[in-house]
């Protein structure tokens, strides 16, 4: 069993190749539900969504995110009475969002109600959220706490990032599913996702750490920098007001000792000795991910190399 924690795009798309590199059965992806939010009376759960619609083959291939094709009458409808809508959602996309919500508000918990629409959807992977109650990831900057979609969306990434808290975290619950998850695989695998938004609240999850810790699999990161360069989003500029050398070997030094291997891109190749010095195995490969082939492309050269190393 494979087991990746992940968080919105670049997640998604290595979720996407391990499970059609492998039997998709044997995949549990963990999702980062820090960036959740209410909107308009709805649950958003970018994340969550992300990897379902990419999973599903069905997520917009330019975005990354949202139903390829969809549209926006409902926006559009709602523009109309004075909203101005800032957050983007697709028509197909508001009815995960309306489905979801009121299944919530029917009891049902956010693992169980991601379980049936991945179902629907004919997802064949396990897609868990880290907990069933809320997290609220909060950016700090100079011009004070933002909730994380107004940082990431509203005001586009440009503010200076110099601290994040993940408000509720104390108090949730790893889903049960995500430490038995953890508890028996063969393989974890950190996803390219964003060290602090991402793959962050997941860890802070109380529990899930000394999951990760506590178990046997080998545990291999993706690292998301490239040539000094986020794939995608803010991770690189993050790195940078935080105080984290911007590259490879920034990323090995934030997951030194919670995980046996790194794997980098070509560009970084100088930086696979510093990395191996601090006690990494480091994969040297092409990992800038193209579309569904190339990342089954990545997931295998990936799963074979650790087979081959752990
Ligand atoms: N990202 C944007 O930059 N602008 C949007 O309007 C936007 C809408 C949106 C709607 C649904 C969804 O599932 C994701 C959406 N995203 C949008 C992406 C989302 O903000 C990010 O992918 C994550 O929260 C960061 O991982």
């Amino acid at each position: 069993m494979i087991v990746a924690l992940a968080g919105g795009v670049g997640g998604a798309k290595l979720s996407q190749g391990i499970a059609r590199a492998i039997d998709p059965h044997s995949l549990t992806v963990i999702v980062n539900t820090a960036d959740d939010f209410d909107l308009l009376g709805l649950r958003i759960c970018p994340d969550l969504d992300t990897v379902m619609y990419t999973l599903a083959g069905i997520s917009d291939p330019v975005q990354g995110w949202g139903v390829a094709g969809d549209t926006t009458r409902t926006l559009q409808a709602i523009a109309a009475f004075g909203e101005a809508p800032w957050f983007r959602l697709g028509d197909r996309d508001v009815a995960t969002h309306v489905l979801r919500t009121a299944r919530l508000r029917a009891g049902e918990d956010l693992g169980s109600v991601t379980h049936g629409l991945a179902q629907a959807l004919g997802i064949r992977s396990h897609i868990l959220p880290m907990s069933n109650y809320p997290v609220s990831t909060i950016v700090h900057t100079d011009d004070g706490s933002l909730e994380f979609q107004e940082y990431f969306v509203a005001r586009r990434q440009a503010d200076d990032v110099i601290g994040l808290s993940y408000l509720g975290v104390e108090d949730a619950i790893a889903h049960p599913a995500t430490i038995r998850a953890l508890r028996d695989a063969e393989t974890v695998v950190v996803c390219p996702s964003n060290p602090f938004v991402s793959v962050g609240p997941i860890l802070a999850v109380p529990g899930m750490k000394r999951a990760l810790d506590q178990s046997r699999a080998f545990k291999v990161a993706v690292s998301p920098i490239i040539g000094g360069n986020a794939v995608k989003g803010p991770a690189a500029k993050m790195m940078a007001t935080l105080g984290h050398d911007v590259s490879a070997l920034g990323i090995a030094r934030l997951y030194a000792g919670l995980v046996d291997a790194l794997v980098i891109d070509h560009a970084d190749a100088v930086l696979a000795a510093p990395i191996g010095e601090l006690g990494l195995r480091v994969l040297v490969t092409q990992s800038v991910m193209g579309g569904p082939a190339d990342r089954e492309r990545f997931a295998r050269e990936m799963l074979a190399w650790v087979d081959d190393i752990r």
